[in-house]
């Protein structure tokens, strides 16, 4: 039995993810996970919420809330709707946790020891009023450019120029209005990537079958302009994890805390000791230490391409850098955009469908499969509503679902609620059971590979197969000369259903646990022998048809909805 670690990026605190960001992550990182365990693998799937950094502030600001109770609940509103997607982590964890304050100071005592962290002194705004260090989103004023009188610390929304704080004419606090702004030195500390930088690209260039998504843009990191360079792992926020070394004070660091992008990561291990302390696991260390024995473990992370450069360098920079045998990651699969109608989705004008929204309309599965199938794995990929319609009408309604309801239908008017017995198998039969055993292992090489898009288009040429068997053999036409025969056809058919229900689970896990339950089996082992699995429901076993499976998507439907998600504007 094999052992998959899987983890997914940890979505930032600051609202509810659009489909473009489940896509990229949390949901093939879902399927990947759901797949190995149906194999009988050992799994360890984790994810968490992100909440540090100046979003999760500037969010908590806007709601009127302290940040903790802010991220608190937003956590919640995540984790149940991640439910809702069906989403099957071992644990949902925060990167706020007291397991993740520690070992992030862990890991920056133990790279400060190891000489890769370095103290830089910087100029920055501080404002008196408001007691802290303003970072450039806390900074508003004249535009030096065109005039604009409100732009941001970072960037003019007007004119679209990259800005320094101090060119700012009239500078303020976001927070406070304040105007009594002033320049402060003051230090911040910096992993020195730039040393470690032979030993990634090292690692980099041993690791097989990677993604060329991947390693393209770690190698654009590594290599462009100057190369490699050092990061600011320090913040002046009041938010975070504060900077100590290990259990020790930090001298010069007071009021300061890490960089999100520093303790994101590592929470993904602290994840596992959250796991364990909630009881629902008893050794984290076998995950993650390789002296622990992590080493028989397959690590895959899944995430998209914008957070890249953190997973092929920064973190492994920390991993590596730390000196400890922790597991570093063996396979990064990484995705594209999916972009929505012929544009972005965009959270600030609410264009696009965001997760909440979509399970108010459809159930889980609908997208999940609509998602999935077309996951944007070698380039952006587009969410319309006629393609959306489309497949879930085609390929949900009309192969998978009809397959299920006609055979069951048809049992039932002319055997009753029971498999019925019949004669032997016709060569018909025997070439349908052939062409499905091998298309699932078709499946099975696409799955182990995490190809999402191949394994969709695998999958539903499986049900295919059913259909053109279904249309050819045509029980109901055998029935009136050969009743016989047509017993053992809808028999086969009848296990054919429970053997979609089975491979399918990764994808529609509700669909397939409602055709199991109509089916009135438990039996969801992985047709490793197609033909025995063919053979699983005998003559006499008593089922029910299932409600309709999938429903079809009508056009007054998907015009409304077109409508309602097109965004408003500002
Ligand atoms: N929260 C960015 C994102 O959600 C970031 C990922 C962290 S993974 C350690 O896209
Ligand atoms: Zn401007």
């Amino acid at each position: 039995m094999a052992r998959h670690l899987i983890t997914s990026a940890i979505p930032y605190i600051n609202g509810i993810k659009h489909l473009g960001n489940l896509v990229g992550s949390q949901l093939p990182a879902d399927l990947f996970a759901r797949y190995q365990r149906a194999r009988g693998n050992e799994v360890l799937f984790l994810c968490a919420t992100d909440e540090h950094g100046t979003p999760a502030e500037l969010a908590a600001a806007k709601a009127g809330k302290p940040v903790a109770e802010y991220c608190a609940e937003m956590h919640e509103v995540q984790a149940k709707i991640a439910e809702g997607f069906r989403l099957s982590f071992d644990h949902f964890g925060r990167s706020s946790s007291p397991q993740n304050h520690k070992l992030t100071q862990h890991f920056a005592g133990v790279l400060a020891e190891r000489g890769l962290i370095r103290e830089v002194s910087e100029t920055q705004m501080y404002s008196p009023t408001d007691g802290r260090y303003l970072p450039d989103r806390y900074i508003e004023g004249t535009c030096p450019n065109c005039g604009f009188e409100d732009a941001r610390g970072d960037q003019c929304d007007n004119c679209t120029k990259q800005l320094d704080p101090v060119e700012l004419i009239n500078p303020r606090s976001v927070i406070s209005g304040a105007t009594d702004l002033e320049m402060r030195e003051t230090k911040h500390l910096y992993l020195c990537q730039s040393r470690m930088k032979d030993q990634l690209e090292q690692w980099i260039d041993t690791r097989e079958g990677w993604p060329v998504l991947t390693t393209s843009i770690a190698k654009k990191w590594l290599n462009d302009g100057d190369g490699l360079q050092d990061r600011g792992i320090t913040r002046d926020l009041d938010w975070g994890i504060p900077v100590r070394k290990g259990d020790e004070d930090w001298p010069g660091m007071e009021g300061k805390v890490f960089y999100v992008w520093f303790d994101a990561p590592i929470e993904y291990i602290a994840c596992a000791q959250e796991w364990v302390d909630a009881g629902k696991g008893d050794d984290w260390a076998r995950w993650w230490r390789t002296d622990k024995g992590a080493e028989d473990v397959t690590y895959t992370q899944f995430m998209g391409k914008d957070n890249v450069p953190f997973h092929t360098l920064s973190f492994p920079a920390t991993i590596l850098g730390s000196g400890e045998p922790w597991k570093l990651v063996d396979y990064i699969k990484s995705f594209n955009y999916l972009n929505y109608d012929g544009g972005q989705f965009s959270t600030s004008r609410g264009r696009g469908v965001f997760m909440d929204q979509a399970l108010e309309i459809l159930p889980a599965d609908y997208w999940r499969w609509w998602l999935l199938s077309h996951a944007p794995e070698s380039s952006d990929s587009e969410f319309t509503w006629e393609n959306f319609q489309s497949s879930v009408n085609k390929d949900l309604a009309d192969v998978l679902g009809n397959f299920a309801s006609r055979v069951t239908k048809f049992c039932r008017s002319k055997f009753g609620e029971v498999v019925p017995e019949g004669g032997a198998l016709g060569p018909r039969e025997e070439q349908l059971i052939a062409d499905l055993a091998a298309k699932i292992r078709e499946y099975e090489d696409h799955m182990a590979h995490a190809e999402v898009r191949k394994s969709a288009t695998a999958l539903r040429a499986a049900w295919v197969l059913g259909n053109e068997y279904l249309q050819e053999a045509a029980p109901w036409s055998t029935f009136k000369t050969d009743p016989e025969a047509a017993a053992a056809q809808i028999r086969l058919a009848l296990n054919v259903i429970r053997l979609y229900a089975v491979i399918s689970q990764p994808f529609i896990p509700d669909a397939s646990a409602q055709l199991l339950a109509a089916l009135n089996t438990v039996d969801d082992s992985w047709p490793d022998d197609v033909p025995a699995a063919l053979s699983t429901l005998p003559a006499g076993h008593a089922f029910t048809v299932p409600e309709v499976t999938f429903r079809k998507i009508t056009d007054d439907e998907r015009e409304e909805w077109q409508t309602r998600f097109a965004g408003k504007r500002d």
